[in-house]
């Protein structure tokens, strides 16, 4: 029987969260990356192994990366990228030898994932994230006070904007300005807004064709090096997919996913289907995407958001967003009995709850321990009755 391999996300020994924590919710695996080492440098073996064993000590298995960052100069194909091309297969080799078998990447431009509250109080009094797209367009026209970024939106959307703005206290200001430039956990750079202005300025003429051709150009490099060591790089989608701040964006619906394997067939090319990233803009098949694509899908990410006719998003618990979650699992599991394999399955963000809400306890935003425990056992349950109808068994 495959059932999918259940993992928490860790972010190495300064996480609040324990590995000893981790083994306590019920997953087997940890999915964790060398933060400590410069992007664009080489994870070497000791390191690597060093990881390893401290996860294994503690009765789990390092189940993938996430994220072997690439380097901006990759992303733009300036100065010395190539240096960095190599240092990644590199990397990849050393991980290889070392039986890590999936390593997750995102092509995005400058930032990783975007939100603009990461302390949203739900009706159940839990704090969560969310994206409301006034006070992002308020931060992008009136705060970092883009070049051209009134061509970006209708005069409308520019009016709201600012209706939002003027009744910002200078707190919350400042507060939206930390979230949308410090970096997010698991985003690799944190930035000034001037910094910001100026990496914004080395996409000026990089437009999605150009990027996505840079992209295809890593993956030619990189892809028969995965292969050798036995590799599934795995990208992870645009969060949320569509164009942020202006910068381009390559990964933000299927069909940019097809474009990928119809440019670079090989096999250890493949995706983290992140279902809440998808489910941040337009409209998802993801269950269709989870069928279509499912013999490269590597890692799962399992989030329920629920979209706003305003362009808002709030991310739900994983039973109360706008993902047929169900469907999905199921989808999910016929998958893996097909493959006669089981795919690593994280939850992905969870909500601050009971012990998390504490006064002076330290959270990573998405990252609390009783929030994803909670999204793990929920998947968990779901996911056993599933399989006990698919392989036809009585109990799990
Ligand atoms: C956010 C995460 C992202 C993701 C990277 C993968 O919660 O899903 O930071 O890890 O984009 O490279």
């Amino acid at each position: 029987m495959y059932l999918c391999e259940q993992t928490m996300r860790w972010y190495g020994p300064s996480d609040p969260v324990s590995l000893a924590d981790i083994r306590m919710s019920g997953a087997s695996g940890v999915i964790t990356a060398l933060h400590h080492i410069p992007n664009g440098e080489v994870w070497t073996v000791e390191e690597i192994m060093c990881r390893k064993n401290m996860i294994e000590q503690a009765g789990l298995r390092w189940s993938g990366v996430e994220s072997v960052p690439v380097h901006e100069h990759i992303k733009t194909q300036e100065g010395d990228w190539r240096r960095y091309v190599e240092n990644y297969k590199h990397t990849l080799r050393n991980l290889g030898m070392c039986g890590i078998k999936m390593v997750t990447y995102n092509f995005m431009p400058v930032l990783d994932w975007t939100r603009t509250d990461l302390n949203y109080v739900f009706e159940d009094g839990s704090h969560g994230l969310m994206f409301e797209k006034a006070a992002y367009m308020a931060f992008d026209l009136f705060i970092l006070k883009r070049e051209g970024a009134k061509n970006d939106y209708t005069q409308e959307e520019i009016a709201r904007a600012e209706a939002r703005f003027d009744k910002m206290t200078e707190e919350e200001k400042n507060t939206l300005t930390r979230t949308m430039i410090m970096g997010l956990p698991g985003s690799e750079e944190s930035f000034t807004l001037e910094q910001l202005r100026e990496q914004l300025q080395r996409y000026k003429h990089i437009d999605a064709n150009a990027l996505r051709s840079n992209l295809i150009t890593f993956l030619r490099e990189v892809c028969p090096v995965a292969d050798e060591a036995g590799i599934s790089l795995v990208i992870h989608p645009d969060d949320p997919p569509m164009p942020v701040l202006g910068l381009p964006r390559v990964l933000s619906s299927a069909e940019d996913f097809q474009a990928l394997i119809d440019a670079v067939p090989n096999k250890s090319n493949g995706l983290c289907l992140c279902t809440g990233s998808f489910g941040g803009a337009g409209k998802h098949d993801l269950v269709g995407m989870m069928r279509r694509f499912g013999d490269r899908i590597n890692f799962v990410h399992l989030r329920a958001v629920s979209q706003m006719p305003d362009g808002d998003f709030y991310e739900r618990w994983t039973f109360e967003g706008d993902l047929d979650t169900y469907a999905f699992l199921k989808a999910m599991l016929e998958v893996e009995k097909q493959r006669g394999c089981s795919i690593p399955l994280r939850p992905d963000h969870g909500h601050q709850i009971c012990d998390d809400l504490s006064s002076g306890k330290r959270t990573n935003p998405g990252y609390t321990l009783l929030g994803r425990m909670r999204e793990l056992a929920e998947i968990r349950g779901m996911e056993r009755a599933i399989a006990a109808e698919l392989y036809q068994t009585a109990a799990l």
